[in-house]
């Protein structure tokens, strides 16, 4: 495991401030409290010099724990790439996170709260990779390189006491409060333009969310260029067969028992979970 952690650092003088061992333990802290469903004090309590390297450094650790437990990744999440998100959030730069194949809730299945803290769920799109991309691409390349495009709904849960107000470094550590998402039917991306199209949530038929595909990234395939970019920044690539969120266009909704939650995407059709 600390084999790993050294493998993802870059740059190992980085962790004279932050051992090795304490970015596992912190990670190994968040694993157990997600098994456990149990809140936890937000890490930089305890380590007020926590910072963004470190804390993508305790994500990696994080997914190290989930792929030992049998769990594979299967794509990426963006956060907080529209105003509406950033302002709930009282944060202001773009987050990714690891979606794992266990994360995912089959379209129109149900989601059992019961597996959960103090769940919430919001509107967004999903892309799927047919190319692996790296470096710097360009909106056309990336556009070019995924063979879907999907309405999703992404299920946050942080890990921290009431999800409550919390640093950049808490939530990337947090693997951005991500839970599980539920992807609907794929459409091809050179036959849909989702630039622009009306995003609607509802819950049990009534409108709770509404929004322009515009509000994420101004467009959500930038949400891709820019995931792209960061990975780069890590030195990692983008496999093919990805499937990527571009981040909510709106605030979350908590989510309760029996709630059926849709979202409509104009051009995209609906995508749909059941709470119980
Ligand atoms: C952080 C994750 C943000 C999004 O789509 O903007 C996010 C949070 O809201 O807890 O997933
Ligand atoms: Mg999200």
């Amino acid at each position: 495991m600390t084999e790993s952690i050294l493998y993802y650092t870059k740059d190992i003088s980085m962790l004279d401030d932050m051992t090795a061992f304490t970015l596992l333990a912190l990670a190994g802290h968040l694993h157990g409290a997600r098994l456990d469903r149990r809140e936890v004090e937000r890490l930089t309590v305890a380590h007020p010099d926590l910072d963004l390297d470190a804390a993508y450094l305790i994500l990696r650790a994080g997914v190290t724990l989930r792929e030992a437990h049998g769990e594979r990744i299967v794509g990426y999440k963006m956060g907080l790439t529209s105003d509406a998100k950033r302002k709930q959030m009282n944060l202001d730069t773009a987050i990714y996170g690891v979606l794992t194949d266990q994360m995912q809730v089959p379209h129109e299945a149900t989601f059992r709260l019961a597996g959960g803290i103090h769940p919430k769920i919001e509107p967004e799109i999903a892309f799927r990779t047919a190319r692996p991309l790296r470096g710097r691409p360009t909106l056309a390349e990336v556009q070019a390189a995924c063979d879907g495009v999907a309405a999703a709904l992404e299920i946050l849960d942080s890990r921290y006491v009431g999800f409550r107000y919390f640093s950049l470094p808490d939530v990337v550590a947090d693997n951005s409060s991500s839970s599980h998402f539920v992807v609907g039917p794929w459409s091809v991306p050179s036959e849909v333009d989702v630039s622009d199209v009306a995003m609607t949530m509802a819950v049990d038929g009534e409108v709770v969310q509404a929004a322009s595909s515009a509000a994420i990234s101004g467009n959500p395939w930038q949400s891709l260029v820019d995931l792209v970019a960061m990975l780069f920044a890590h030195g990692e690539g983008l496999p093919a067969g990805s499937v990527v969120l571009a981040g909510a266009a709106t605030t979350a909704v908590q989510l309760t028992d029996g709630m059926r939650v849709t979202l409509r995407v104009v051009g995209l059709g609906d995508v749909a979970v059941v709470v119980r």
